[in-house]
């Protein structure tokens, strides 16, 4: 392939590996022999594993048999056995900025090649169409002004979030098709900034209205809203969002919308010690101006149990009061009146507070009323209702049994558990009141042009020691994602590939159809048996445990383990979910009797939040069917209404042209400077961004149907061929025009090309096309 280094000139090169004979034919690793013969004259280069796994650069110095002596940059030099030896690149192609262009694709050469690249703050690298991003964790001059302007007159070419933008905007317009960018990776490996940088680029890009603003102004609202500090990342999106942005047809952004995906709300009332729950609580409480904290009664974030019991109040480098002035500044941009904020900070507190309400005793029965101190109080006066009303709805539940009303007074974990789901129910309601009013704001004009460009953030992969039900959801979302990547770039690809009978070596890829089976399939999968164990009245937990263990012990993808956990084997690694609390988090019930109250108040978020909770039951139920009498409000349990948004959203993914970005994440540790090379093999490995290499490199990414290539360049021939088929005209230009057989090949309908060979031909025909036009100028002046 013309591209491929090995032709920018060999008397460049400075090692031998890239003069091989078979360099320019084959791309891979080739057969050990005929490195090692060659190898030892030149001393070539080689990647050698250390006993660590990392790998290291050696120089084979000679080779007897099946063993080399090679010398390690320290000066040691080592025997071992040759076949351990795996070729590296020459130095020339050090650094490169498409993995593409590398001579041996083997895993520790794409290793070094970013890792050279990262230690010069080049943090992007193409990987055939993907774009690879390496969080540097901290900033790099790669941003702003200057960069958008390069990279909007294409004076700079390397590797940028910002050229992904660029092509998306330009194959938007030139294709009239919508497009996506979908940003994927691990938590914390950069997805929300690199899609905040995307956003910078269209912003800029597609600017002049003012909605752009608004645009980005959206960014800060959501992260204080829906971000929390986990273990793995101190700004960790706890949500999924995917904002569509549209744009009229002169390029500029006409509105945008945004839909969110499954906030995980059990943060709110539970959180990890060492983790934070939602940034602007700790905001509210550090940066509520005097008035406002009278209002509400704030006091200190410690003084708060839902703050307090994860023992983690701040984060390095944050100030959590100037981060509120932004909110705020931000709220005004989208245009949530002064009185919506005071209203949405009333909420936050009254979750606060209700997190401090205790509960008391009263009989021998374990009932209890709730203590009517001023937490109580707060919370009453906050949402705007009495005081005895707010206690019973927190300690008795009504049911109708037969004709008969009867009222049941609940224990202390039931009440707390009362408690803490109106908590979280205030709280997510809150998150979805917001994001519509933002929807609203940005829908100007409501003139739908048609066109829009798509960013993706979801939440990555996620497995910690215990994994709950929010990382199943997460990583069932990541393994649908997955698919997507995989049907694109693989699938597709060699599917046309093979309708059109051209010979064609498959690359293996990983298709996670079977784990997705695993989720999905009814009644027999893991969302199926989970919803049905949620209808029971008696379904625990535990039931559901050995419900999975029954069914799907002989999945390959699924392992019953001990006590109530179980094991999926996803595309990015095992991960052992814990079942305790499933059941509880899918049903997410809120009693008829909490919304009641929320209904009843004088405050206009509490009745907006209590309707849309009503609205949204009137679906087909999951939920306890309680025989007293169904006094609780059933709706569709979360997992499955998770699953029709993702279904959704691949649907609305697949009528786009997508662009992805993969993040990585070079170190746990969120430091600067520092590259593990495990760490990011794991996570190359298991996103498949060698394969799309190897795939892009062998394959034929350039295709045209006969009838168009003749029309197209049959002009071109020397003969005369205009009575001919159209495939005897291609074949005719391709002879022409010398075009190597290894280079194309011609399929029942289209003509299949490698890398870069249109390009000649496109080049001829301007010439030609130009001469042509010189002359036709030339003779109408002469005429004139
Ligand atoms: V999660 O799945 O939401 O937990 P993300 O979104 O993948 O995760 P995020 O974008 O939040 O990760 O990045 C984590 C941190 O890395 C950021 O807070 C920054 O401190 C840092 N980061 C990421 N990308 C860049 C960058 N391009 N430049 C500078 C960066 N810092
Ligand atoms: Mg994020």
């Amino acid at each position: 392939v013309e591209e491929r280094p090995s032709s920018v000139g060999d008397e460049d090169l400075d090692s031998a590996a890239a003069t091989l004979p078979s360099v320019s034919k084959s791309n891979i690793e080739r057969r050990w022999s005929d490195i090692t013969s060659y190898a030892t004259k030149k001393k070539v280069q080689s990647w050698f594993q250390l006993p660590n796994g990392n790998w290291e650069l050696g120089r084979i110095m000679s080779t007897s048999g099946t063993e080399s002596v090679i010398s390690l940059p320290d000066g040691k030099v080592l025997k071992v056995n040759s076949e351990s030896l795996i070729p590296a690149n020459p130095d020339i192609l050090d650094g490169v900025d498409d993995l593409m262009q590398l001579s041996y694709l083997n895993e520790p050469s794409v290793l070094f090649n970013l890792q050279y690249r990262y230690n010069r703050d080049m943090i992007y690298t193409k990987a055939g169409p993907v774009l690879v991003a390496i969080n540097p964790f901290k900033e790099v001059s790669l941003y702003g002004n200057d960069y958008v302007e390069a990279y909007k007159n294409k004076s700079i070419e390397s590797p940028h979030v910002y050229a992904i933008a660029d092509t998306a905007i330009r194959e938007m317009i030139r294709d009239e098709v919508n497009q996506s960018i979908i940003i994927s990776g691990e938590s914390g490996a950069g997805k929300t900034e690199t899609a905040k940088i995307a956003m910078q680029y269209l912003a800029a890009l597609g600017g002049g209205s003012g909605i752009e603003y608004e645009i980005l102004k959206t960014n800060p609202i959501l992260e204080a809203f829906g971000n929390a500090k986990t273990l793995r990342n101190d700004n960790s999106s706890r949500f999924g969002k995917l904002i569509e942005i549209h744009f009229s047809e002169t390029g500029k952004i006409s509105g945008a919308k945004i839909q969110t995906f499954l906030l995980e709300k059990s943060r709110v009332v539970q959180c990890a010690e060492g983790e934070r729950s939602y940034h602007i609580f700790y905001q509210l409480c550090a940066g509520a101006p005097r008035a406002l904290r009278e209002k509400l009664n704030l006091m200190d974030v410690d003084e708060y149990k839902y703050l307090k019991q994860s023992n983690c109040y701040s984060i390095a480098g944050v100030d959590d009061a100037e981060q509120f002035r932004i909110v705020k500044e931000a709220l005004d941009v989208v245009h949530v009146s002064k009185e919506d904020q005071e209203s949405v900070f009333a909420m936050l507190a009254a979750v606060l507070w209700l997190g401090n309400v205790s509960f008391t005793i009263i009989d021998n029965e374990n009932h209890v009323e709730a203590v009517a101190d001023e937490s109580l109080i707060n919370v009453a006066k906050l949402i705007g209702c009495d005081n005895a009303e707010l206690n019973l709805a927190l300690s008795i539940r009504k049911m109708r049994v037969g004709n008969d009303n009867i009222v049941q007074k609940l224990t202390l974990s039931q009440a707390i558990d009362t408690r803490d789901a109106l908590a979280k129910s205030i709280y997510a309601c809150l998150f979805e009141w917001l994001v519509e009013q933002i929807n609203k704001s940005l829908a100007v004009g409501k003139r739908r042009t048609g066109r829009s460009i798509s960013i993706l953030d979801i939440y990555g992969f996620e497995s910690f020691d215990r994994n709950s039900f929010e990382q199943f959801c997460i990583n069932y979302a990541n393994e649908r994602l997955q698919q997507h990547f995989n049907r694109h770039l693989f699938k597709l690809e060699q599917e046309e590939y093979i309708q059109d009978g051209i010979d064609w070596a498959k690359v293996d890829f990983d298709d996670n159809q079977d784990c997705l089976n695993l989720f999905e399939k009814k009644p027999l999968g893991l969302l199926s048996l989970l919803d049905e164990e949620s209808t029971f009245p008696n379904g625990s937990d535990f039931t559901f445990a050995n419900k999975l263990k029954q069914h799907l012990n002989s999945n390959p993808c699924f392992r019953g383990e001990r006590e109530k956990a179980f094991t999926v084997s996803h595309f990015a690694g095992e991960v052992t979910y814990d079942t305790t609390g499933f059941l509880e988090k899918n049903r997410d019930l809120l009693h008829l009797d909490s919304i009641q109250l929320l209904s009843s108040c004088s405050c206009h978020l509490p009745q907006t939040f209590a309707s849309n909770m009503l609205n949204q039951s009137e679906k087909p139920v999951v939920g306890p069917l309680h025989k007293a009498g169904g006094a609780d409000s059933q709706k569709l349990s979360v997992a499955t209404k998770f699953k029709g948004q993702l279904f959704q959203l691949m649907q609305r993914l697949e009528s786009t042209t997508p662009h992805f970005i993969r993040c990585i994440k070079p170190n746990n540790s969120q430091s600067p400077g520092s590259y593990e090379q495990g760490l990011v093999l794991q996570q190359l490995r298991c996103c498949g961004v060698l394969e799309v290499v190897r795939i892009s490199r062998s394959g034929f990414p350039t295709r045209m149907s006969h009838q168009k290539f003749a029309r197209r360049y049959g002009f071109l021939l020397l003969e005369n061929v205009a009575s001919q088929d159209p495939l005897s005209v291609s074949v005719a230009i391709l002879h022409q025009f010398n075009i190597l057989p290894e280079m194309y090949q011609v399929g029942y309908t289209k003509l299949f090309f490698r890398t870069g060979q249109i390009g000649v031909l496109e080049d001829t025909r301007n010439h030609t096309l130009h001469g042509i036009l010189r002359v036709q100028s030339c003779f109408r002046g002469h005429q004139a």
